[in-house]
């Protein structure tokens, strides 16, 4: 059994000494009763009092979180003010994230730049690789709200989660029409809000308890009846596109007949833009690996010279603990992306190592466009391969 229901869960916590308890909060100092411990706070952050400080949830500790940062230049980078908090999460399997949120002054009229993020990490101190996990995100709307995410698997070999409270610099203003632009640059000159523009959220009660653990016992890398795959063979089924699209899960595509690299027939993807850069996964299958820990990987790919804007595109791969793609899952590192040049390009990457642990493989296809209007590209010969 891998997974154990919650009643039965206290004792397992109890008997091993670095397992987290369920359901306690595992964030230090979440409710900033003790100001600023337990954070690692970037400037225009600070611990203070809020102005309307809700009497039920805030009784013992009227301290928030306050993200009052400043709007940065659009220069390309990204921008953002972090308070950060790294969390070793023992054997949790599953955790539910909440926290509350207001925002203090005027409402804006259009603001994604405050979020709280959480990060899987490899390493128990959050140094090296990261994945990307979820966020809470607060509506537009007065007074404190409650944000909460639950059912939340960590990344499969995890070792620790980043909390991250972020403010986006930019974002801020960015969907404010003329009328909005010409009535904050008024109130500016006027001094009425001085150059702090960005709309100031606070945070607190911030979350994060395990509601499920894993069996401690849980034997790793044990693939004892764990089927064999073939080496040297393509685990990808229909990778050439020669007959049709069938054995992939894939969107915006169709199946072009009169194009490919080896063999004519290739799956053609294309993706339209109203406004600016933006990428999404395109077409992708699942292979069981086994035992085999050694792969290598490829795929050809062309852009369609007819296409009105340029684009690119990325092969890469995410393990998973059980078959089938079930289960908690690693995105790999390594990928490999087309170069912008005429007709096909074969791309490969020699060697991938499977992550520990994993029973199964999603080999994935991303595409991206470069700014608004249109990007077709073909994609052929994709193969996922065990290596001896
Ligand atoms: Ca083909």
């Amino acid at each position: 059994m891998l997974k154990k229901t919650l009643t039965s869960l206290v004792f397992i916590a109890c008997a091993t000494s670095n397992a987290q308890s369920p359901h306690e909060n595992i964030i230090v100092n979440g409710s900033f009763a003790q100001g600023t411990q337990g954070w690692r706070l970037e400037p225009e952050i600070e611990v203070s009092v809020p102005p309307s400080p809700d009497p039920d949830v805030f009784a013992n500790a009227p301290a928030s979180l306050l993200m009052r940062a400043q709007e940065a230049p659009k220069d390309g980078y990204i921008h953002s003010r972090n308070a950060r908090q790294c969390i070793p999460i023992g054997d949790a399997r599953k955790l539910q994230f909440s926290g509350n949120f207001l925002y203090p002054d005027e409402l804006p009229a259009s603001n994604y730049g405050h979020r709280a993020n959480l990060i899987w990490h490899y390493q128990s101190d959050c140094s090296g690789s990261a994945q990307f996990g979820t966020y809470l995100e607060p509506e537009i709307k007065n007074g404190w709200q409650a944000l909460l995410i639950d059912d939340l698997s960590p990344a499969l070999n995890a070792q620790a989660v980043e909390v991250e409270i972020t403010q986006d610099q930019q974002l801020s203003r960015k969907d404010f029409g003329v009328l909005e632009s010409a009535y904050y640059w008024l109130l500016e000159k006027l001094g009425v809000f001085g150059d702090d523009t960005l709309a100031r959220g606070y945070w607190d009660n911030l979350n994060l308890q395990i509601t499920q653990l894993e069996e401690p016992e849980h034997p790793s890398n044990q693939f004892d009846g764990a089927p064999s795959v073939p080496t040297n063979t393509n685990l990808l089924r229909n990778g050439s596109f020669d007959t049709g699209l069938e054995h992939w899960k894939h969107y915006h595509s169709e199946w072009s007949t009169d194009e490919g690299y080896n063999s004519e027939g290739a799956i053609r993807i294309t993706l339209t833009s109203d406004d600016g850069s933006m990428g999404t996964g395109v077409f992708e299958q699942c292979v069981n690996i086994g035992y085999k820990r050694q792969f290598k990987m490829g795929v050809s790919f062309k852009a369609d010279e007819h296409s009105n804007q340029t684009g690119g595109g990325r092969m890469r791969v995410s393990w998973y603990e059980e078959e089938n793609c079930q289960g908690r899952h690693s995105t790999d590192g390594r990928h490999v992306d087309p170069q912008k040049i005429a007709g096909w390009q074969p791309l490969s990457v020699p060697l991938l190592e499977a992550a520990p642990n994993s029973r199964s493989v999603s080999v994935d296809a991303i595409q991206t466009i470069d700014g608004k209007g249109e990007f077709s590209a073909y994609w052929d010969d994709m193969y996922f391969m065990a290596i001896e």
